[in-house]
């Protein structure tokens, strides 16, 4: 991997595995591509606007900045998919399609695409998630995700091409905002908890969540993209854990350092919550690429508070 162009790169984790990579790699060799144009495109730079779903524009991108590989992270989220499943449909499965078909053509040497815990459904196992399990999703996000999983499968064994990916927790962090998931009230709440306002949650107190903190889901997707292929027996389906928690939980760790009100008003989100695993077991992304997490739920939240504190002028 010596260029990379990052899609869907202006959002939660794109904004910050781009810094990494360009750490890495030299900042002119990883190209953020988005679908949207950033205000300060100057700072972004090198930046394109570019539709995932569109696949002649993909190969021209893949052609024009001589790239070998590519962050697949463009997509509509659960919440989001959910209020518009068509949409979901179009970017994740159709998008994901044309980035394998022009990947495929452009002989590109390693594709990542996350998956998620949303892969999982009611009828999957709760707790300590097994990494081969039932995978009956009833969200067109999660759906997406499964269909990713098994094209990256498909394309490797028929094509060769190099598709690998971990299935996401929900990822908290503090510099760029979440993009409409079902986890998204992990980040929102820190912002009402150090504002001092009043927060409403929209999941129930007691929706357990497999999450994870940004560091680690960087430190997760640039190991499994590094990892030796002869390693791998899975491809884009790696269980990956760091902590599980519930909204309560996590007010009570966030009491410790500011004092706050909440109150819970769970909506449509609390079932797309209810289908997913409450813990996962992780042992085969340990066995296979040497996995594990730097950081749970009270160094997380002694970080987010720090660094949002910093970051809100407080
Ligand atoms: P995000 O919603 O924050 O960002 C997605 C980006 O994709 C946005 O910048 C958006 O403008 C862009 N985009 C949307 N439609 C596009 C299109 N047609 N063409 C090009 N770009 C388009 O998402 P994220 O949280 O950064 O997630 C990245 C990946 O990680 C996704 O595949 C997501 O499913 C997965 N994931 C995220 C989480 C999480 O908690 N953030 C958890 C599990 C999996
Ligand atoms: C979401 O809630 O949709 C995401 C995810 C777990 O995939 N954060």
């Amino acid at each position: 991997m010596k260029r990379i162009i990052v899609t869907g790169g202006l959002g939660q984790i794109g904004s910050e595995l781009v810094p990494f990579l360009r750490n890495k790699y030299g900042k002119e060799n990883v190209i953020v591509a988005d679908i949207r144009k950033p205000e300060n495109v100057d700072e972004i730079e090198p930046f394109i606007t570019l539709d995932v779903r569109n696949e002649e524009a993909i190969i021209s991108a893949i052609k024009e900045n001589d790239v070998d590989a590519m962050y697949h992270l463009a997509a509509i989220l659960s919440a989001k998919g959910e209020e518009n499943p068509q949409l979901a449909f179009d970017v994740n499965i159709k998008g994901l399609y044309a980035v394998l078909e022009a990947g495929r053509k452009t002989g590109l040497e390693r594709i990542m695409i996350p998956s998620s815990i949303a892969a999982f459904g009611p009828e999957t196992p709760k707790d300590n998630t097994p990494n081969d399990t039932i995978l009956k999703p009833r969200t067109m996000y999660g759906i997406s995700k499964v269909t990713g999983e098994l094209l990256a499968l498909y394309y490797w064994e028929k094509y060769g091409l190099d598709v690998r990916g971990v299935r996401y927790p929900g990822i908290i962090s503090w510099k760029a905002p979440p993009g409409g998931g079902t986890t998204d009230y992990a980040v929102e709440i820190f912002y009402y908890a150090l504002k001092g306002e009043k927060y409403t949650c929209f999941l129930r107190e007691d929706a357990t969540l497999p999450m994870m903190y940004m560091p680690d889901a960087i430190k997760a997707i640039t190991m499994l993209a590094d990892a030796p292929a002869e390693n791998l027996v899975h491809r884009a389906d790696f269980n990956i854990a760091a902590m599980s928690f519930s909204p309560k939980e996590l007010v009570e760790e966030i009491r410790k350092y500011v004092d706050f009100e909440v109150e819970y008003k769970p909506d449509y989100r609390q079932k797309i919550a209810d289908s997913w695993p409450r813990s996962i077991d992780d042992s085969a992304a340990r066995k296979e690429w040497g996995w594990n997490p730097d950081y749970n739920m009270a160094s997380m939240v002694k970080d987010m508070v720090k660094n949002l504190k910093k970051k809100l002028g407080l």
